[in-house]
């Protein structure tokens, strides 16, 4: 595929509802999304990046700079064979794998779309549809936090995602699960433990929890394994895993029992599914995190869900949950056993809302070769 335009384009949507985790609270989603022409067909993509340097050191002004000055110019022009061409020419760029990331999603759209086939069946997914759970912030008190949990009940989510901090974390975690004592529960501290600080986790032992995801820092895989050894609940590592290196570490170590698998994350679709398959080989369960996407962020996530790795609910909500109106023209919704069917159209397998898109739009950037 020969590049012959990218356009950048820099979006805020509004969230129904503030979300408030560890490191902050946000009431819109900051992000940019990424349009590829070649040959008369537009594939999209989204760089998960958000406007401050809360979950990631990268933002969407971070993103736009390697996007713009580094990413753009290896690609405008070239011909692109698939994935592994384009991560073999921006190899050179030193980290930044959201904004590497937002670039291969838009790829992956235009080689489906190309091909005429779906990005699950692409990416050698098994699952027509996906089982899915909901991620919800921190509330001003455990009783509201009850209240709001109960409200996704009513939607029909299976599995509950609750934020945690130091000082709210098992008086939370306590309260939702005296409420539901049958529902799967798991709790997302987004680093904000040391290990010390982490003994206050320990009776979290007690409320069954599926898992608890990444207590301590980014960088600190060590401290994780130490933590582990002191609680039966398994830990799942999400910041913590930035390569299939990482991952092999992580296993190696005793780190984590559980992976959560963002493609953003680790710079893309591809090393997404190479992280799956080494967890798969290890025995490693995974499961597919969320960034608050769009509709084409979305698509993604439940195509790269539909591997057959992926045996725990994934953070891919209905786009109600988060949004009123979204970018495509696809709405996701939950199914009454709590899954969403995976798209089966070409490429992510949704459109472009254009008139939404120009309304939600705060920048736009196109380039084409010299
Ligand atoms: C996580 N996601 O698993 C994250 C992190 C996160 C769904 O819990 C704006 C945009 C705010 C992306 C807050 C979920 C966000 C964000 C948290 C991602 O750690
Ligand atoms: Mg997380």
């Amino acid at each position: 595929m020969k590049i012959e335009r990218l356009t950048f384009i820099r979006i805020r949507m509004p969230l129904v509802a503030p979300f408030e985790t560890s490191f902050g609270v946000t009431s819109d989603r900051d992000c940019i999304l990424v349009a590829i022409d070649s040959d008369g067909l537009t594939g999209y993509g989204e760089c998960v990046a958000e406007k401050d340097p809360g979950y990631s050191y990268e933002t969407t002004g971070t993103a736009w700079h390697v996007l713009k000055d580094f990413i753009a110019p290896a690609l405008l022009g070239q011909e692109l064979a698939d994935a592994a061409d384009y991560q073999r020419r921006v190899e050179s760029i030193r980290g930044h794998p959201l904004a590497k990331a937002g670039v291969e999603m838009a790829l992956w759209d235009l080689l489906g779309k190309r091909e005429g086939r779906s990005l699950k069946d692409l990416l050698g997914g098994v699952r027509s549809r996906v089982e899915v759970g909901v991620s919800v912030g921190l509330q001003v008190s455990p009783q509201a936090l009850v209240e709001r949990v109960a409200s996704y009940l009513e939607d029909g989510y299976r599995r509950i995602k609750i934020k945690i901090k130091p000082g709210r974390d098992v008086l939370d975690a306590a309260a939702v699960r005296k409420a539901f004592a049958e529902i799967r529960l798991q709790v997302d501290a987004n680093s904000a433990y040391t290990l010390d600080a982490a003994g206050a986790l320990a009776p979290l032992d007690e409320l069954a929890l599926l898992l608890i995801e990444q207590p301590l820092a980014e960088d600190d895989l060590w401290d994780h394994s130490r933590l582990q050894g002191r609680l039966r609940t398994p830990l799942c590592l999400d910041e913590s895993i930035l390569s299939a290196r990482h991952a092999r570490a992580a296993i190696e170590m005793g780190a984590c029992r559980i992976i959560n698998i963002k493609a953003g994350r680790v710079g893309g679709l591809s090393q997404a599914v190479a992280i799956h398959d080494l967890c798969r080989k290890a025995g490693m369960p995974v499961w597919c995190g969320g960034m608050l996407e769009t509709g084409i962020g979305r698509a993604s996530n439940l195509a790269l869900a539909s591997l057959p790795g992926f045996t725990l609910p994934g953070d891919i909500s209905a786009s109600d949950s988060y949004y009123t109106q979204d970018v495509t023209l696809e709405r996701f919704t939950l199914n009454p056993d709590s899954t969403i069917d995976v798209p089966t159209a070409p490429g992510l397998g949704v459109s472009v809302d254009a008139g939404q898109l120009a309304r939600v739009s705060l920048d736009r950037l196109e380039l084409v070769p010299e």
